[in-house]
């Protein structure tokens, strides 16, 4: 798929959630260097492709890497850099795709016979979580909150059942009661960026879902890839919350709406953080960061 086509895809949702558009991006970049474009033609489809969606560090972070590895070659003689840096690239995305994976092995492990998980939004990755659980013969259900305004708990809903997961759908504003009355064990969600600090950015709503777990002592687990992983939050960067637009939630004339997508998650809300690298927590992921992302923090 050519650049422009992968960022309008990104930029309609068509092709949505932090991985995905990460994986995209880097496979967009990848078909670039197969047509033989320079590396100032890679800049700036770089900055095509950063510009699509705003908030997912995961895609900044896939384009800069591409970007990393090419300019490795960028004096090289094409004829012999060129075939290694397809070699680098291909690599570096079957580490992000299998890094999925990794997460659900390693997430499972959290999935107890009994539980009664709650989730917002659709991350593919909680999802594969779930799924790898129950084909363990773990029993447990899930509520997963609808996602007002885009509906994207619809895709979590339709997910889990096709895997066979007990799935009850459950409007946002149900989420306290619903957790306190079906004795929610614990909640599991996505992320778009974890900073240094230990927020995690995700879906709209995903704050207050947290807030709730706290008040009612229930841990929250966040499951992402290191791609996800901001190192510009190291050197004082944030990412900026998409606002999108006011059809999305109602067509009122003359009423303002306000439709932020994602909001942040405090550290001190977060229990713990599942990556393809194992279990750590808010407290400790700037370590990983720092480890994982030393090429981004030169
Ligand atoms: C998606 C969202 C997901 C994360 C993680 O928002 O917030 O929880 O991106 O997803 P949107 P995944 O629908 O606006 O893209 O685990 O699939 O990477």
């Amino acid at each position: 798929m050519s650049v422009k086509e992968a960022a309008a895809k990104i930029k309609s949702m068509e092709t949505r959630g932090a991985l995905k558009i990460a994986v995209a991006a880097a496979k967009a970049l990848e078909q670039e260097i197969m047509d033989g474009a320079s590396y100032d033609s890679l800049l700036a489809s770089g900055d095509i492709l950063r510009d699509a969606r705003p908030t997912a560090v995961s895609l900044p972070n896939a384009i800069n890497y591409v970007l990393h590895l090419a300019q490795e070659h960028e004096h090289d003689d094409p004829a012999v850099a060129r075939p290694m840096l397809l070699a680098d690239v291909s690599d570096y995305i079957s580490r992000l795709e299998t890094s999925k994976e990794k997460v659900a092995e390693i997430g499972s492990g959290l999935v107890e016979d009994g539980d009664v998980i709650l989730t917002i939004c659709n991350s593919d990755t909680v999802v594969s979580v779930l799924k790898r659980a129950h084909k363990q013969g773990k029993r447990f259900s899930v509520y997963a909150c609808e996602t007002r305004p885009r509906l994207q708990g619809h895709i979590t809903a339709r997910a889990l059942q096709a895997a066979g997961v007990d799935v009850t759908l459950i409007v946002d504003s149900a989420a306290y009661y619903t957790a306190k009355s079906k004795g929610v064990k614990k909640v599991m969600v996505g992320a778009d960026t974890v900073y240094g600090s230990g927020e995690v950015i995700n879906k709209i709503g995903t704050s207050q879902v947290a807030l709730i777990a706290k008040t009612l002592g229930l841990p929250v687990l966040v499951c992402t890839e290191s791609i996800k992983l901001s190192p510009y939050s190291l050197q004082g960067d944030s990412v900026e919350i998409e606002e999108r637009d006011s059809s999305e939630v109602a067509e009122l004339p003359g009423i303002r709406i306000f439709n932020p997508a994602f909001d942040i998650t405090r550290a001190e809300d977060i229990t713990t953080i599942i990556t393809e690298y194992g279990l750590t927590t808010p407290a400790e992921i700037s370590k990983l960061i720092e480890e994982k992302f030393a090429w981004a923090l030169k």
